[in-house]
């Protein structure tokens, strides 16, 4: 992927853990890495194919300023969040920020972090089969949406589906959505959970009613085994609730381990 850098702005201000870099405030050195495609301005001459490096240098300093911070870790955070959530060319960026003047009673070149931060995509599996289903998934997709840094690209179609596995139970709504976050997998994971609890969600009875279920089935190509999040999902590929969705939107997506496509898998599933 093409680059833009920007190497060493120096920017003053009053980040730090101790007082009189909070009085006094100090000068910061701050790093670019912009990852975005450079292709097409390359060909037109068109600034508005690409980032203002001028224009993101200001905006960088302001928002740098804004607020005040004990950790270079968190003003560096958000210098990479401001960048990712404002300019929509630039997939991925790497920030790093020098105190090259930190008050700590030695003498050193600089103090620095640096942070590597991208949109990652994810599938959400999305099913409910308590109350007004409708509602519960179509609310379950505006909070995932209304949040600011996990937006929904991609919505599959509605499907009716027999229950699975616990089977004395009502009929089911299910789609499933694609996902672009700035999100780890875990934090995706706990948020998704905190919508489900407000949608009142009771964990009874394993694979049994709920108002909603949001389950993590792809996240960028990531296999894990941690014990809050798996993944691939390890039941998706059996699940054509899941999978037919997954047709809908991405059919000749890959699935991680098995290194098949959606579609591939479905007439898997279908031949059983
Ligand atoms: N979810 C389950 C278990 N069984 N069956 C259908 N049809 N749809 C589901 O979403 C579903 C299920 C566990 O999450
Ligand atoms: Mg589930
Ligand atoms: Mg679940």
């Amino acid at each position: 992927m093409d680059k833009m850098y920007i190497k060493d702005l120096e920017v003053y201000a009053h980040h730090g853990v101790f007082q009189e870099e909070k009085v006094l405030g100090q000068r910061f050195l701050i790093s670019i890495e912009l990852f975005l495609s450079l292709r097409e301005a390359g060909i037109s001459d068109d600034i508005t194919k690409t980032v203002h490096y001028g224009e993101l240098c200001h905006k960088v300093e302001e928002e740098f300023k804004k607020e005040n911070y004990d950790l270079i870790e968190k003003a560096t955070e958000k210098v990479a969040e401001f960048i990712l959530l404002n300019y929509d060319l630039v997939q991925r960026v790497k920030v790093k920020i020098k105190k090259p003047w930190a008050p700590i009673g030695r003498p050193l070149l600089y103090a620095a972090v640096e942070i590597d931060r991208k949109w990652h995509t994810a599938y959400i599996g999305v099913g409910g089969n308590m109350g007004d289903k409708d509602k519960n998934v179509k609310d379950a997709l505006e909070l995932i949406n209304n949040s600011y840094n996990t937006k929904i690209t991609k919505t599959s179609k509605f499907y009716n589906t027999k229950p699975v596995g616990y089977i004395d139970q009502e009929d089911f709504l299910n789609c499933v959505i694609e996902v672009k976050t700035l999100l780890t997998p875990l934090e995706l994971i706990r948020f998704l959970l905190s919508i489900e609890k407000k949608l009142k969600r009771e964990r009874v009875i394993r694979w049994g009613p709920r108002t909603v279920d949001l389950d993590v089935l792809l996240f960028d190509d990531v296999i894990s085994s941690m014990e809050e999040i798996i993944l691939p999902h390890p039941r998706m590929h059996e699940r054509m609730f899941v999978i037919e969705p997954m047709c809908d939107i991405v059919p000749y997506v890959l699935h991680p381990i098995l290194n098949k496509t959606m579609i591939q898998i479905k007439e898997e599933i279908k031949a059983q």
